[in-house]
């Protein structure tokens, strides 16, 4: 659903100059330095980037799903790095305040995450727990007027710079499954959490990851998400319903890129006296991924609607995560291909894409998640439950 058509073509006018203008510009020196310059980080929150997805009435823009799959499309057009920055205060990092929190925590929490004054990171995945996300063992023991957690919480994104972590945890230690488990804020410098040493990944250099570990860490009850416990594991996976539309959105800008990038090349090298790009195997290439790039738009655009018309789009979703993933990885392996010698050396940005976009198949969920969702959920429903 989209608003107000003159509105977002604004926006997403402005966010496609700042990508062309800001970030393609500095994306080597974000991938030499594995950081983003603090000016950079500046603009975006002038931009209002970290309050895309937050309620106006925390101060955030408030857009829609098919709004923001629309931004998605532009942000995706550079480094993925520059999109995570603010990317988790806009999803997994917030959605759960947003979605289940009191109004005390929303109002709390969401102005400073939708100005950029606090990030938020998103506690799930543990050292023995990650695609069997309701395995977790992290515990969180009621104590008079706290909660005591302890645990460890594995490639946390933006968690050496969060200011707050939703962290998942089990309510009921002698509980297994996802019923006893319990949703919680737990902000930086409460005594017990420590950080582990920044993870050192294949690419997406200036995005940072890391452990989160809980030593006895006392969280104030109040923290605990929406006041309920028993319901975290829930909050969870309707937070990364979203989140995955979004990374399928964000596929589709990085595919874009990528074969704009490819097209320019084959039309300006050279070979066997003509462009590249007048061989028909190279046209093969180009044309297979304009077509597998338009189907994922248009999936994306289409869960992204049905999801703004109230539908439940828990397949759809999956559906379109699964499809504009891989579609990705295929696109960037062609056009690395494409790129030949050039593409295997970093003075082409394919060379770098090509790491960068192999998480997309990775996290918010494996292909292989992505297809057990889609085909419980049709088992289930033929089955009429
Ligand atoms: N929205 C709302 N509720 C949901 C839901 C959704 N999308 N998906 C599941 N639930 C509910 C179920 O309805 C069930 O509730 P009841 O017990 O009341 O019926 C409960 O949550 C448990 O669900 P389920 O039985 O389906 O859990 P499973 O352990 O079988 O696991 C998968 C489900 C595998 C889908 C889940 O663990 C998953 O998504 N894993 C991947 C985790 C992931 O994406 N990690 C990435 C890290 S974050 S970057």
């Amino acid at each position: 659903m989209i608003r107000d058509a003159e509105l977002l073509n604004a926006l997403t006018d402005n966010i496609a100059r700042f990508v062309r203008e800001r970030l393609i510009p500095n994306e080597n020196l974000v991938a030499e330095t594995d950081a983003i310059p603090p000016e950079l980080v500046s603009e975006m929150k002038a931009l209002g980037l970290f309050g895309l997805c937050i309620p106006e009435a925390y101060g955030g823009l408030g857009l829609t799903m098919e709004e923001e799959v629309r931004v998605a499309f532009e942000l995706g057009m550079t480094s993925p790095a520059f999109r995570s920055m603010f990317g988790t205060n806009n999803g997994i990092g917030s959605q759960g305040i947003i979605m289940d929190g009191t109004p005390e925590q929303k109002a709390h929490y969401l102005p400073k995450l939708a100005a950029g004054e606090m990030v938020a990171s998103f506690a799930l995945t543990e050292p023995g727990s990650g695609s069997d996300a309701a395995s977790l063992v992290t515990s969180a023991v009621r104590d008079g007027d706290h909660y005591v957690l302890n645990g460890t919480k594995r490639y946390i994104t933006n968690a050496p710079e969060a200011g707050i972590y939703t962290v998942m945890a089990r309510t009921d230690p002698a509980k297994k499954g996802a019923g006893a488990i319990s949703a919680f804020i737990v902000e930086r410098g409460t005594p017990g959490l420590s950080l582990g040493k920044v993870d050192k990944k294949m690419g997406q250099k200036g995005a940072h990851t890391c452990d989160v570990i809980f030593d006895n860490c006392r969280v104030p009850a109040k923290n605990l998400i929406g006041g309920v416990e028993g319901v975290g594991f829930k909050t969870a996976m309707k937070v990364l319903d979203k989140g995955r539309l979004h990374i399928a959105a964000v596929c589709v800008g990085a595919a874009q890129r990528m074969l704009n990038d490819a097209l320019r090349y084959a039309m300006e090298r050279k070979q066997f006296g003509q462009p590249i790009a007048e061989f028909q195997l190279v046209q093969a290439m180009l044309a297979d991924s304009k077509t597998e790039l338009y189907a994922a738009r248009c999936m994306v655009l289409d869960a992204a609607q049905r999801r703004d018309a109230g539908e439940n789009v828990n397949t759809e979703a999956s559906c379109a995560k699964l499809f504009a993933s891989e579609m990705c990885g295929r696109v960037a392996d062609r056009c690395v291909q494409i790129h030949g010698g050039a593409g295997y050396v970093s003075d082409y940005a394919i060379e770098r894409f090509y790491r960068d976009v192999r998480l997309f198949r990775i996290y918010e969920g494996t292909s292989q998640i992505q297809q057990l969702v889609i085909a419980r959920n049709m088992i289930r429903e033929a089955a009429g439950q």
